[in-house]
């Protein structure tokens, strides 16, 4: 079953053996995030912190929730070691039936209400992410509600938000986002103060859909609700005419100020890094915040392995592969491994060579590319094994002529580590397919055949291999 919220998720992952209670005293300066920082690098659990320092008992923290294969597989409701192909599979089906929402009147996140005039933003157990992060963030793995000033569209997208004092908060919502689109299409313009509404310690699903990739104009509330296979629940903000999810922990309703901006980061950010300076952000004040009575406050320790490498390798893979089908490449599988950042794709193709790799790459930079890395491989490599990937890479891609490089301007990822300053500014930068299959116009008998068994042994020594394999009890 999928879990309905986020104690529900923790009571089964605690089950399947993937949650770790910490009751013992945890620093929300650098320490409490360091743990699970670590438990990222080291596929390691999720935690539970009950004793956070300077902080009542009634305030809990999580980390990293879906930020491994085991914990996401729990959040769709499948076993633990539910294998990450199949994970795909179910969020690509279940991705095609979306439900949209329904309201109610009331919910657990209502519980306590702060009205503006008493926000301290500093009563939440805000942790110190990292060494050397701009301030303390409160939104790192988040749900933000908006509105469009012009239709029905309602928002949801997971983007930070860091204390910048007692009331405001500073947020790096990109202009390319939807937020920033709304703000900059409709709020500026018409001069319209900004309502949103941070949701924190929803169920799973609600926080992949605003991290998902969606359409403009599509409410990612239809989507949580097609991967929940419920409806999502919503209610009313007490300062504003946005819904939230009414299941949440904590919910910090705020304004985006039109004529004020301030400073946010610098942050060790999802590609592994910190590689930014304290730049100019929007500002928003905090209107009320309510939460439940026991709010449980979660956290994504951003850096290398944390829950955007997971979250969008599931939904980033999935997008990728349709729109290589809807330009007709022979796609028929796609991974993003985790390890890479969110820079790195492979993509399994039914014929590869020269032209087709150079196509995969020309669609996947035509409007945005945040993925810089496309490894091309014949159809009989799973896609999912890396060791097969890096054997194919290794062996197959031609050094001299394998490199298909498109470069572009003004769409480049600005977070991309190896650009320069120069590059991030002028959003310049490059995309590469690197074509690990084989010249289709090679003749079969002239085409190298892999020495494994699957490839190098007749079907019937195959067979009886296996047979041997399992008699034995191997696995
Ligand atoms: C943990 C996490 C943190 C993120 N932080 C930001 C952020 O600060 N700013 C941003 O523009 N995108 C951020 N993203 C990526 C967006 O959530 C993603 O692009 C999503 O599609 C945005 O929703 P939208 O398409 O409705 O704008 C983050 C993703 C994750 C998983
Ligand atoms: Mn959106």
């Amino acid at each position: 079953m999928v879990p309905n919220d986020l104690r529900s998720f923790l009571e089964a992952t605690k089950a399947s053996g993937d949650l770790v209670t910490i009751d013992a005293q945890v620093d929300w300066d650098q320490e409490l995030a360091g743990i699970g920082r670590l438990a990222c690098e080291r596929n390691g659990p999720a935690f539970l912190f009950t004793n956070v320092k300077d902080y009542a008992p009634k305030w809990r923290v999580a980390t990293n929730p879906i930020a491994n294969w085991r914990r996401m597989a729990v959040a769709f409701g499948l076993s633990a070691d539910t294998h990450v192909r199949q994970l795909y599979d179910t969020y690509a089906e279940r991705e095609q039936h979306p439900i949209p929402p329904v309201i109610v009147r009331d919910g657990p996140c209502k519980e306590v209400v702060v009205p503006g005039d008493k926000v301290d933003l500093f009563d939440l157990p805000v942790p110190m992410v990292h060494d050397g992060d701009g301030g303390r963030y409160l939104g790192t793995w988040d749900l933000v509600v908006s509105k469009d000033t012009k239709s029905d569209w309602v928002n949801w997208g997971m983007y930070r938000f860091m204390v910048h004092n007692e009331r405001l908060l500073t947020g790096f919502p990109r202009p390319t986002s939807h937020l920033g689109k709304m703000l900059l299409d409709g709020y500026v313009p018409q001069a319209k103060p900004m309502p949103i509404a941070i949701a924190i310690g929803c169920d799973c699903l609600s926080h992949l859909s605003a991290a998902a990739t969606f359409r403009i104009a599509g409410n990612e509330a239809d989507l949580a609700g097609g991967l929940r296979g419920s409806p999502v629940e919503l209610v009313k903000c007490n300062t504003s005419d946005l819904y939230v999810p009414a299941n949440a922990e904590i919910v910090i309703e705020a304004e985006v100020y039109l004529d004020r901006i301030n400073q946010e980061g610098p942050y060790g950010e999802y590609p592994g890094y910190r590689s930014g300076e304290m730049g100019n952000a929007i500002c928003a004040r905090v209107t009320t915040i309510t939460h439940r009575r026991d709010p449980i406050l979660t956290v994504d320790t951003t850096g290398f392995m944390d829950s955007s490498a997971t979250s969008t390798s599931i939904t980033g893979a999935i997008a990728i592969k349709r729109r290589l089908e809807a330009n007709n490449v022979p796609v028929v599988a796609v991974y993003v491994p985790p390890e890479g950042g969110v820079h790195l794709a492979i993509v399994a193709v039914r014929k590869g060579g020269a032209e087709i790799a150079q196509r995969v790459v020309n669609v996947l930079t035509v409007r945005r590319a945040l993925i810089s890395k496309i490894i091309v491989v014949d159809e009989d490599v799973d896609v999912f094994n890396m060791a097969a990937v890096i054997h194919a890479f290794a062996t197959k891609c031609h050094p001299g002529s394998g490199l298909h490089v498109v470069r572009y301007k003004g769409r480049a990822n600005t977070l991309t580590p190896a650009y320069t300053q120069e590059e991030r500014v002028s959003r310049s930068g490059a995309s590469v397919a690197l074509d690990a299959t084989w010249p289709p116009e090679w003749p079969r008998d002239a085409t190298p055949v892999r020495a494994t068994l699957d490839s190098m042994y007749s079907p019937d020594v195959q067979r009886r291999v296996l047979e041997r394999w399992s008699a034995l009890g191997l696995k």
